[in-house]
Parts: C-alpha cells; sequence; structure tokens
C-alpha cells in the first residue's frame, strides 16, 4: 500500500523539494494551500509546476480549524508535514500579530486535527534555527537553550513546544526538526541569498546597478533545501519520535557569500553593495552555526552539498532566468 502524506507550505521552496521526495518514494503527496494559490496558479503554484499532476491540492486555510479538520479526515494521512508559516523574519517585526496567529495557532490547529482525525500518523513541525536567537552556545544543539529575537522565533519555539507536549501528554508521534537556513534556486527572493543572486546576475546582464543590503557581518550555517527535505523525511522513518538539529556545521557571512556570488559572474561585490540601516533588523540573530551529530547518528543524515556550490547553483539559475 503507498503511503500517504499531507503537507502544509506545499507552495513554498520546502514544500515543492519534499513533494518531489515523496513523489520519487511512491507516496500519495497531498497539499493544503490557500484558495487564492488554487485561483492564481501560474503565480502562486509555480514552484509545483512541474508535478501538478501528480498531487492533490486541497484549499483550506491555517487560520481556520474548521478547514483543517475537513482535510486531515479526507486524506486520512499516514504522515504530516507542517511546513506552513510566515516565514520572513524580517516581515515579523512589521506584523508580529500575524506571524504568531499563522505560525503559532496554524500549529496548534494541525495537532490538534491530527490529534481528532489521524491519531495513528506521524507529524513533523518545521522548527527553525531562529529559536537559538541570542546564542547561548556555540555550536548549537539539540540541548542549547532558546533565546528568540522575534515574533517569528517566539512563534517557533512556541510551536517547539506544544510539538512536544503532544508527543509527551498524548502518546503521539510528532517530530521538530530545528533547521538552520536552507536556501536554493526555489528560495524566495525576500531572503538574502537570493537577494544576492538574482542581484549579481542581473548586474553581470546590464539589468541592475547595486544592490541594496542590511547588515553584511551576520553570520548563517547555510545549507541545500534539498538536504534538508531528506532530513525531515528520515526524522518521519524511526520507531521513536525525536528533534533533531540539520545544519552543515559551518557558517559564513553576508558578505562572503555576495563576495563569491558575485565573483561567480565575474564582478567584485565592493562596487555594487552598498547598505542601508533600514534594513537592519531591531534585534539580529548575529551567528548561528549548528551541530547535527545527533541527526548523523541517529539518522545517517549528513549534508551532500557544499556552500561554494549552493552558491554557483543559484547564482547560475538566476543568469538563466534573464
Ligand atoms: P516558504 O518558501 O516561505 O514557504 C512558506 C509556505 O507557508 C508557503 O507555502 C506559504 O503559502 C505558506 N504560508 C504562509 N503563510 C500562510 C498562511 N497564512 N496560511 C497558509 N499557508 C501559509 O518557506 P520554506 O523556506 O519552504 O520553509 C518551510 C518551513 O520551514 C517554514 O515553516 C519555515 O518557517 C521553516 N524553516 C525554514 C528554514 C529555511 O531556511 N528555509 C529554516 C528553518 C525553518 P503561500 O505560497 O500561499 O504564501
Ligand atoms: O535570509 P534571511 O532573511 O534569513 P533569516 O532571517 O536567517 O531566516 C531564515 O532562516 C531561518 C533559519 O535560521 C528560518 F527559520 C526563516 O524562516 C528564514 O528561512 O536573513 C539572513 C541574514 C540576517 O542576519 C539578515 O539581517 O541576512 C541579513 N541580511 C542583510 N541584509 C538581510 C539583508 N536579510 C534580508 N532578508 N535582506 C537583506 O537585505
Amino acid at each position: 500500500m503507498p503511503q500517504t502524506a499531507l503537507i502544509t507550505g506545499i507552495t513554498g521552496q520546502d514544500g515543492s523539494y519534499l513533494s518531489e521526495l515523496l513523489l520519487k518514494k511512491g507516496y500519495n503527496v497531498h497539499g493544503i494551500v490557500r484558495r487564492a494559490s488554487i485561483e492564481d496558479p501560474v503565480h502562486r503554484l509555480h514552484r509545483l509546476g512541474h508535478i501538478l499532476e501528480d498531487i492533490e491540492l486541497h484549499p483550506g486555510s491555517l487560520e481556520s480549524y474548521p478547514s483543517l479538520y475537513e482535510i486531515v479526515r479526507k486524506v486520512s494521512p499516514d504522515e504530516i508535514y507542517h511546513l506552513g508559516a510566515q516565514s520572513f523574519v524580517s516581515y515579523s517585526f512589521e506584523d508580529e500579530f500575524s506571524t504568531i496567529n499563522t505560525n503559532l495557532n496554524g500549529t496548534h490547529y494541525m495537532l490538534s486535527t491530527f490529534r481528532q482525525c489521524a491519531p495513528e500518523a506521524r507529524f513533523y513541525f518545521a522548527g527553525s534555527s531562529e529559536m537559538f536567537g541570542k546564542v547561548k552556545n556555540v555550536p548549537q544543539t539539540e540541548d542549547t537553550p532558546f533565546h528568540p529575537r522575534s515574533a517569528y522565533g517566539i512563534s517557533k519555539v512556541a510551536g517547539f513546544h506544544i510539538t512536544r507536549n503532544y508527543r509527551e501528554a498524548y502518546g503521539l508521534y510528532t517530530a521538530s526538526g530545528i533547521l538552520f537556513n536552507h536556501e536554493s534556486p526555489r528560495r524566495g527572493y525576500e531572503f538574502v541569498t537570493r537577494k544576492i543572486t538574482s542581484h549579481a546576475a542581473a548586474i553581470s546582464k546590464g539589468k541592475a546597478k547595486e544592490l541594496i543590503l542590511g547588515n553584511l557581518d551576520a553570520e548563517r550555517d547555510w545549507g541545500h533545501a534539498q538536504d534538508y527535505v531528506h532530513a525531515m523525511w528520515l526524522m518521519l522513518q524511526k520507531d521513536e519520535a525525536d528533534d533533531y538539529v540539520i545544519a552543515t556545521g559551518t557558517t559564513n557571512t553576508v558578505r562572503k557569500f555576495c563576495e563569491l556570488a558575485f565573483e561567480h559572474v565575474g564582478l567584485d561585490y565592493r562596487n555594487y553593495v552598498k547598505t542601508d540601516s533600514k534594513l537592519f533588523r531591531p534585534a539580529e540573530v548575529a551567528a548561528l552555526q549548528g551541530d547535527a551529530n545527533k541527526a548523523e547518528e541517529s539518522l545517517g543524515w549528513r549534508p551532500t552539498k557544499t556552500f561554494q556550490n549552493l552558491v554557483i547553483e543559484m547564482v547560475e539559475h538566476d543568469l538563466a532566468q534573464i
């Protein structure tokens, strides 16, 4: 019997790669999408265009418990991947309330419908290295205390605790991935990596003149999204549910990312990148570096793609787009 998976946030970067992975493994793949996405597939389903025929989409809202309840009941999934979230940290400073509503209530609603309608299923929650925030240890492990620095980080810490509580209180299978930044040619343009690679490509082709960024000294542990969705799947294959850090273990600055991206198109980033204090965050997460030893030992997971290759793949993709 093929397994059935239900994914929230299926239209996003991770949702699209995860869908491909699960289809390859023979799963029936279902996704919950906002009604607006069904009405405007060209723009809002663009990451899924090549697999639309192979998956089943259900209109629903993370703000509406009844809509989620109906879908989970109908699909009766074996695995639930809850990826849907307002995922842009900067925006969470502009609208704390909708970020917390979507991310916290959305997670709670999904957990509750899972408990009511499909308690035998396995549930994955998309936790984040933003939960570590003002970091207490370097590198960060599953035991590092949380100190979130944004409404986004706070919503993810709360989601993480509710997810664990459903495991401990009700004996349900819930696992959280504490995923560090992961990128790809499918990354949204608002995130710094895609902003850099799209501008490096455009500037090299004479389509743009400069790139305005915020904090160039921020450090992130950047991996490739394809590696990271594989880790999500591995987590749900274990007999016992648990929480795992997923990271490469190496960090680079935003400045280094700029240097490599511009170098790839034969330019010196110092001639094109400018900073604007408006793009600095009110509370920054200065540096993140993960320790994924537990995932390696328990899941056999390791990243397969290097930072340098990630930058090149993204720049090449953006050059081809032009
Ligand atoms: P993404 O590309 O921004 O995708 C977010 C998804 O959530 C989209 O499908 C979006 O749907 C959906 N969504 C947003 N607001 C929603 C709402 N109000 N109701 C229903 N759906 C909504 O994010 P991603 O990079 O794939 O990340 C997937 C998950 O992992 C997120 O929970 C994110 O917070 C978490 N995470 C990401 C990273 C990373 O580095 N990528 C690291 C750690 C954790 P629309 O297309 O309709 O907007
Ligand atoms: O690319 P970013 O916006 O990603 P951020 O804030 O690290 O969050 C991403 O990773 C998290 C995992 O740690 C996820 F949970 C979250 O959903 C998201 O996927 O910013 C990265 C860094 C920050 O320090 C930011 O201040 O880049 C710095 N930065 C500098 N200039 C900029 C810019 N970020 C953006 N988005 N735009 C800039 O112009």
